[in-house]
């Protein structure tokens, strides 16, 4: 598979599905269009493709509303996540934050939307066992048992010190379902079997904590320029991260040993694309 022109196709099928339906609701469909169309780097839709194909799927176009809908869930996520009263960031995506570019309430709107929106196109498309399975996994991971409650772990330790434990909850949660919810989508998708299934459970798992690790090692040593976002604000709010649990040198070596079980997991698969792409983030300015 081509990378750079699935990533065309995507935005393509992301753009397709932003159509306001009067003049009254134009304000909501531009503020959920300028954060999704911003340019992020499509890596949970570009997931649930690279499975797909892993897992055998043979009709590419099954799942473009799927990547469309975790694409949606996703940046719906960051929008919240941004807001002053999570977060609190001025810049994502290279640009200002949805509630700096609009305003606090249409950014709760904006993600509200993109969430509901999301969730419509996997419903809507939700034709057979497979895509029913695609829908309820992208759910189920994003809800009150996944992201969202991943989220409120993090809230709740903003004002307690946090221990590896609870780090690493946050980060499955917060970060990790997401991931999951990708390549299980193009695993259900396909009609993957129990093995390729528990092979890409393994790989969302390590995936997903090298992913946080390496994000916290950036927020110390990122540039904030290739980023599209503000770096060193874990430690102006003096949050506790990976880097300050393990130190720098412990973490990187923590990134490294976690991408060696993002390869030996996916060692199942004959198609070694999805492996070789993950693997090539090692390090990466994301
Ligand atoms: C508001 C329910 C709710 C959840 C928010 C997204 C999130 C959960 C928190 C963001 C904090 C954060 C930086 C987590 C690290 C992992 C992550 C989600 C990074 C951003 O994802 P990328 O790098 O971003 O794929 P782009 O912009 O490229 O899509």
């Amino acid at each position: 598979m081509d990378l750079a022109s699935e990533k065309q196709v995507i935005e393509q099928t992301l753009q397709s599905y932003l159509r306001p339906d009067s003049e009254w609701s134009k304000r909501i469909w531009d503020a959920m269009a300028y954060s999704l169309m911003a340019g992020g780097k499509r890596i949970r839709p570009l997931m649930v493709a690279l499975a797909y194909q892993a897992c055998g799927g043979q009709d590419i176009r099954v799942i473009r509303p799927y990547q469309a809908a975790i694409e949606m869930v996703h940046t719906y996520s960051l929008i919240h996540d941004d807001l002053p009263a999570m977060d609190n960031d001025d810049y994502r995506r290279g640009r200002l934050t949805n509630h700096k570019a609009f305003d606090e309430a249409t950014a709760i709107l904006a993600g509200d939307g993109l969430l509901n929106l999301g969730l419509e196109i996997a419903i809507a498309n939700a034709v057979d066992e497979r895509s029913r399975r695609a829908a309820l996994v992208l759910a189920q991971n994003a809800g009150p048992s996944g992201m969202v409650a991943g989220q409120m772990a993090d809230l709740i330790y903003e004002t307690k010190t946090a221990d590896e434990a609870a780090l690493c909850y946050i980060e499955q949660k917060k970060t990790g379902c997401l991931f999951l919810a990708a390549l299980l989508m193009g695993a259900a998708l396909a009609g993957a079997d129990d093995r390729q299934t528990d092979a890409l459970r393994k790989a969302a798992a390590a995936f997903g904590r090298a992913f946080q690790i390496q994000d916290d090692i950036l927020d110390v040593e990122g540039d904030a320029k290739l980023l599209g976002k503000s770096v060193g604000k874990d430690a102006k709010d003096e949050k506790v991260t990976f880097v300050t649990v393990y130190g720098l040198d412990e973490a990187k070596q923590k990134v490294h040993a976690l991408f060696c079980e993002v390869a030996d997991a996916l060692s199942v698969f004959e198609d070694h694309q999805l492996s070789d792409w993950l693997l090539s983030m090692v390090g990466r300015q994301f």
